[in-house]
């Protein structure tokens, strides 16, 4: 049976049980965008394990996330749940307790009978958003940075000064993150490869259950630290910026700038300073960095027992913005943010597999999981399952939606992307003649029924904001939370 075979026969095979549920690995990486091999993103970049991975599985080669940012990302593809469902719009709002009884992806396992493993950063990396009872085992995410070992933030990582030389990127008085460089650290000492050596010792050992491991890689998160090889692939010489135009937000509405305009200084610290190139370099160190990582663990997972009954799910939380857009962040709702890489591949076949074009969401992760491994159904989610898509490449799905805030949300098919914000104003591209999202078409009359159409799949209403963190007393010895008494 080859791998495409496999992936259409799982769903009939495990609801008559016939055949052992199959494993599974998640393996993601953060703030990836679309600048890998096998989405053409930027020319020139390497990324040989994740392109080899897209032609031994099933490539979504129009993949958006749920929501342009790290922590409302992860929990809507780990709950199910979009942020308008569950008020989670930002990096600062815990899950559990403002939703003490929704199922996440590894609980749901879990229940299944699975044993459930993660290690890194699969929910957001601040103390509180990764409940321990989630997971038969867990490794945390270990940081480069020091900025990243807060006590406050990440009570199981040993604080350390600042090396010699930090900021190594040479711009002082930043937030600590904004930087990158070459550690003096070995390869093999970088935080990200602890997640690694979990992952490979994990498919090594003999499972008597069907597993599901779920490996985050922080790379190519900032801080963009990558050893020097990964530098010395991409000479500052040929490295491009992204084309950009100088009046690229005038046609943008008020609020769409505002998001444009999150941490502008650093987007202009780097034009300003001649170090824009360099920084788009740094970013594509980090992906090969990343990439290798991603060859290490796919490879562990090839060379083991379960090559041949694992289904492997690659993804990104959310892209990543290089200037495009006077910005160098996430957080908008525009192709930069929102196209991440997705590949969903059962191993073991040596056959080519295909690219679906149609625009997905990572929010379809968990049903599509819960229909392949043949699990009970989980009727709480926003998502829908892959699987008749994986079977046939003209079935019919809704535009993919992504939100950033309370009635802010992006609507895409195939042609267009359809943006509106909470005061009704509007963004509207034309994919195809228009990649670079240039001309905001929004006021063009002729195009109101589009507008229309895309607008219909937007959810109708949007939860309130959840409270912040700060607005609870969380202790990480025993992981519960408390209320602060309201002001
Ligand atoms: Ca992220």
């Amino acid at each position: 049976m080859n791998r495409r075979q496999f992936l259409s026969a799982l769903p009939a095979m495990n609801a008559f049980g016939q055949a052992r549920r199959p494993n599974v690995v998640s393996l993601s990486v953060d703030d990836l965008n679309d600048w890998v091999g096998c989405l053409g993103g930027y020319p020139g970049v390497k990324t040989p394990n994740i392109d080899k991975l897209a032609k031994h599985g099933v490539l979504f080669s129009d993949a958006h996330c749920a929501a342009p940012l790290c922590n409302p990302s992860r929990t809507a593809i780990l709950s199910g749940l979009r942020p308008s469902t569950t008020g989670i719009y930002n990096n600062e709002q815990y899950l559990r307790p403002n939703h003490p009884n929704v199922v996440t992806l590894p609980m749901h396992f879990r229940r299944n009978g699975y044993h459930v493993a993660g290690a890194g950063k699969i929910f957001h990396h601040v103390a509180g958003f990764n409940p321990p009872d989630q997971w038969d085992e867990f490794q945390l995410q270990k940081f480069d940075d020091p900025w990243y070992r807060r006590a406050d933030w990440y009570p199981w990582n040993q604080r350390i000064p600042a090396p010699k030389g930090h900021p190594y990127n040479g711009l002082a008085n930043f937030a600590g993150e904004f930087d990158w460089g070459t550690l003096e650290t070995p390869e093999d000492q970088y935080g990200d490869q602890k997640a690694v050596e979990f992952a490979t010792e994990f498919l090594g050992r003999k499972h008597t259950k069907p597993f599901f491991l779920a490996t985050g890689l922080w790379h190519p998160h900032i801080p963009l630290y990558s050893p020097q090889r990964f530098f010395d692939m991409y000479p500052e010489a040929k490295v491009q910026v992204p084309e950009t135009r100088d009046d690229d937000l005038a046609d943008i509405p008020k609020l769409g700038q505002d998001l444009a305009g999150f941490r502008r200084a650093e987007f202009e610290r780097i034009r300003d300073t001649g170090k824009w190139k360099e920084f788009v370099r740094a970013y594509l160190a980090a992906i090969s960095f990343a990439d290798a990582m991603v060859g290490r663990i796919v490879d562990a997972l090839d060379n083991s027992a379960y090559a041949s009954n694992t289904i492997l799910v690659f993804w990104s939380d959310n892209g990543w913005h290089l200037g495009e857009k006077q910005h160098v962040h996430k957080s908008t709702l525009w192709q930069r943010s929102t196209h991440v890489p997705f590949i969903i591949s059962a191993n073991s076949s040596k056959q080519n597999g295909v690219t679906r074009n149609q625009p997905v969401s990572t929010l379809d992760i968990y049903p599509t999981l819960i229909d392949l491994c043949g699990l009970s159904p989980n009727p709480r989610l926003d998502g829908k399952s892959l699987v008749p898509l994986l079977q046939n490449s003209k079935a019919p799905r809704d535009p993919a939606v992504s939100t950033h805030l309370p009635d802010t949300h992006c609507v895409i098919d195939q042609r267009w992307r359809y943006i509106v914000y909470a005061d009704k104003s509007e963004e509207l591209y034309d994919r195809k003649a228009d990649p670079n999202e240039f001309r905001n078409l929004a006021s063009d009359p002729k195009l109101t029924s589009v507008k229309q159409r895309l607008a219909s799949f937007a959810p109708k209403t949007s939860a309130a904001q959840q409270p912040q963190s700060t607005e609870f007393d969380f202790d990480f010895a025993t992981y519960t939370y408390k209320r602060k008494p309201k002001k």
